[in-house]
């Protein structure tokens, strides 16, 4: 194997025979493939792939296959993206995705390049596949079945960038049947009901505080949080609770001065628009502003919530202006190290929102599509393209299209339906995410004891005590114990 090189060689043993590469300043022989390490990679084949693999930056964003006969899709209103995907990746019309891309002919082989760091991007022109990086880093390129590549890629994720994937447990969440609408007696009643069943967690999702970038109590909670956490313990399940630290909504700004990522005019940068307003990331490589996190990351543990759901991350990580130099994935990885650190191991962490690669090793879990909602599609966004919103079509398909990720991490496919009640989705539709959900091992839901019909109730009670052994039958197909679980017309024309 050459060392040292500027370009390379390397034999494959498939029939597309060999691969030119042009950047690189090592390789080594590894798995399928080969480790080459660059900042600028140009990989020269012969294949006539059909499809691109393409991965999007953070939790909500796209993942999937495209086909290269169409443009890639892409969001029609500008002001949408900096929350759907990476923001510098924006006005982009060729194929490319974060970290990592594949491409695959008919019989779904090919070629996978993916970074084993952060701050990195794949992209293809006609005939070759191109890596391109914040700076020196590991790549893996591999040659054969696509899935299989995909998974090995994540093993070496894991392998890298260590391996945490810790199941919490079933997991009840107040945010898709609640919304913000939360109070003290509303949570202490729901507690109540959902403790009655299986279920090991109880999290307090977003509404129980003051504002994005204030997480104090609301007045909703005029006893604070400590009460709700101990309500939630006394009923033996593990209290849990939402924040979005790295968030900053535009009426607090001025209490994160010289806090926030700046633009070019020095002033916060746009980070996305929720919560009827705009928000800014946090400048995660200021150490006020990190310790302030840190805090109030403390704060929420010491009312007694020892499982965090952390959303909204992606924000700490958007390019801008910091008060230090540096890669932004790595210093948004560098600050939820320093979080772990602070927090010690036995806090669970759940990502959110958050940039995928850079969350791995330091979260227990992340969420590897967009929001469900109690609908399937929404006509709104189908029409500006954002694949990124709500919808439980685009949630089952992106998660579905991350499964490889589980090699590294536990993933988190949001929640599952059970109830017709307030819910649009049928009861073939609430199958298929009741049943992602078992193939992940994560299994959730929001729906409210008192929203299910009888029926309705013994499936949920059913799928609390179900642990199918699963094995997967084909890209979309799935054998859960003695049945056969198919997500095709689900993911086909979902994108
Ligand atoms: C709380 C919610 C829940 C949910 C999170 C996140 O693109 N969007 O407009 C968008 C809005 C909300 C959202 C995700 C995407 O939901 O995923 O589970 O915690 O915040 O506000």
């Amino acid at each position: 194997m050459p060392e040292k090189t500027e370009q390379a060689t390397l034999e494959t043993d498939l029939d597309r025979g060999e691969l030119i590469v042009n950047g690189a300043a090592s390789f080594a022989e590894r798995g399928s493939g080969w480790i080459i390490t660059g900042s600028d990679i140009t990989v020269t084949h012969r294949l006539t792939p059909v499809h691109f693999y393409r991965h999007g930056w953070q939790s909500w964003s796209m993942a999937g296959w495209e086909r290269l006969d169409h443009p890639p899709s892409a969001i029609a209103v500008p002001g949408l993206h900096p929350q759907a995907d990476d923001p510098a990746l924006e006005g982009r019309t060729d194929h490319i995705g974060s970290w990592v891309g594949v491409v695959e002919d008919d019989d779904r082989s090919g070629l996978l390049l993916g970074a084993l760091g952060t701050d990195a991007w794949v992209s293809i022109a006609d005939g070759s596949m191109r890596g391109s990086a914040a700076g020196d880093v590991d790549w893996f390129l591999g040659v054969g079945r696509s899935d299989d590549l995909l998974d090995e890629y994540g093993r070496l994720l894991g392998s890298t960038l260590g391996t945490r994937r810790t199941n919490p447990g079933r997991l009840w969440c107040t945010w898709y049947s609640q919304d913000r609408d939360l109070d003290s007696a509303r949570v202490k009643e729901l507690v109540g009901t959902v403790g009655e069943l299986a279920f090991d967690v109880f999290l307090v999702d977003d509404g129980w505080e003051q504002a994005i970038g204030d997480w104090r109590p609301n007045e909703a909670f005029p006893e604070g949080m400590q009460p709700i956490a101990a309500e939630i313990a006394g009923s033996g399940m593990r209290p849990g609770l939402w924040l979005a630290p790295f968030a900053v909504e535009a009426d607090q700004a001025d209490h994160w001065k010289g806090l926030l990522i700046e633009d070019e005019d020095g002033a916060p940068m746009l980070a996305g628009h929720n919560w009827d307003t705009r928000f800014y990331g946090v400048d995660l490589s200021n150490a006020v502003a990190l310790d302030r996190v840190v805090e109030t990351l403390r704060t929420a543990v010491s009312w007694g919530f020892t499982y965090l759901k952390l959303d909204f991350l992606f924000a700490g990580a958007i390019p801008g202006k910091r008060i230090k130099d540096g890669p932004r994935e790595h210093i948004y990885r560098r600050a939820v190290e320093t979080i772990r650190a602070a927090l010690g191991d036995d806090v669970y962490l759940s990502a959110c929102g958050a940039p995928v690669v850079p969350s791995i090793g330091t979260f227990d879990s992340l969420r590897v599509g967009p929001d469900v909602a109690p609908y399937w599609e929404s006509p709104l966004y189908e029409h500006v393209k954002d694949y990124s919103a709500p919808g439980t079509r685009r949630a089952i398909a992106t998660s579905l299209a991350r499964l490889w990720l589980g090699e590294a991490i536990q993933l988190d496919p949001d929640v599952a339906y059970f109830r017709s009640r307030n819910n649009l989705l049928n009861a073939s539709q609430r199958r298929q995410i009741q049943d992602l959900c078992l193939i992940t091992g994560l299994k959730g839901t929001s729906d409210p004891p008192g929203w299910l019909d009888p029926g309705e109730t013994l499936v949920l009670e059913a799928f609390l005590e179900e642990a199918p052994k699963v094995s997967q039958l084909d890209r979309y197909r799935f054998r859960l114990d003695g049945r056969v679980a198919d997500f095709s017309e689900t993911v086909e024309g979902a994108f």
